[in-house]
């Protein structure tokens, strides 16, 4: 196809731009917020968005990458839905000559390379979300140690990432048990399915670690369901930081919450004309994340998405 497999496709200098923006799916407030960031964000400056959502598909996220490559877009944002299945779309925009920068999820690092077969990520550290709050835990479990965990997406970046920071930390820091861990898809209905499931199966558990909000809530309708006091009997641990989150932080169901930004527009399309300019763009372009407990949440709550 004439181009260097080693090259990164070219960002042609122009006013304004055709992109295209593959979400993964929008049954949660934080996509939700993520995708308006985005569409603002390409309003504000004149840019042309060709928005699609896969629905939760990674198979319908690779056809929507391909109609976009169709269509002739400049480049392309991507929020990966899961680290493998998306490899492929990555790799038909680089044969297309299309630049892809990856938002918020990432794909495979053996089998794709920023700088080479994408620009960039940027997004959270999800490593370090994981193990902020397995920290928070070691210093506030007030003898709290049996843990449910409810996964995020099979084979999603931040779900993988979440676990391993949190895992390590909580088997360094010795004393804590990891009774269960088990994906609830990231999604509330499913998060409390999973979590009425596993309270059955270990009644003596008494902290549920959920990789996001949406987990989180169905949790505290699984834990009430149970008979239990969430804050109370079961310590409810989640990552996101959305107003209904923080609002249950207020409250003293959800004893944490570790803030997920989901506002990229600004950053995703600065980085699109800095890449244009010639400029050399670093492979990782890590988010700054809050954190949210008791002792804030109530002054936060105004500001949180
Ligand atoms: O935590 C979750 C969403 O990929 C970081 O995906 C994102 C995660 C976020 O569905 O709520």
């Amino acid at each position: 196809f004439g181009l260097n497999a080693q090259e990164l496709p070219k960002l042609e200098k122009k006013e304004t731009y055709k992109v295209g923006f593959a979400q993964t799916e929008s049954n949660n407030p934080w996509r939700i917020a993520q995708t308006n960031s985005m569409k603002a964000e390409a309003e504000k400056l004149g840019h042309q968005l060709v928005y699609t959502d896969a629905a939760g598909s990674a198979a319908k996220q690779v056809s929507d990458v391909n109609s976009m490559i169709a269509q002739g877009v400049d480049l392309i944002f991507l929020a990966p839905r899961e680290e493998k299945p998306l490899i492929p779309a990555v790799m038909a925009a680089k044969k297309a000559g299309i630049p892809v920068i990856l938002l918020d999820r990432s794909v495979d690092p053996s089998l794709a390379k920023a700088g080479e077969d994408y620009l960039t990520f940027i997004g959270s550290d999800f490593v370090e979300e994981g193990r902020r709050m397995a920290e928070w835990l070691i210093k506030n479990a007030d003898g709290k140690t049996k843990i449910i965990q409810l996964e995020g997406t099979t084979g999603s970046s931040p779900a993988n990432d979440r676990k391993k920071g949190f895992d390590e930390a909580i088997q360094a820091a010795g004393g804590f048990e990891i009774v269960a861990s088990q994906s609830g898809d990231f999604a509330r209905d499913k998060g409390r399915q999973v979590a009425e499931a596993l309270l059955q199966a270990h009644p003596d558990a008494n902290v549920i670690y959920a990789h996001n909000d949406e987990m989180a809530i169905g949790a505290i309708s699984a834990v009430e369901a149970a008979g239990k006091v969430p804050g109370k009997d079961i310590l409810i641990l989640s990552i996101d930081g959305g107003k209904e989150a923080v609002q249950a932080v207020v409250d003293g169901k959800i004893a944490a919450v570790v803030e997920c930004n989901p506002r990229f527009g600004p950053k995703a399309f600065e980085t699109m004309m800095r890449y244009a300019n010639g400029e050399t763009i670093a492979p990782i372009l890590v988010n700054e994340d809050k954190f949210y407990d008791a002792s804030n949440a109530a002054a936060e709550l105004a500001n949180a998405y």
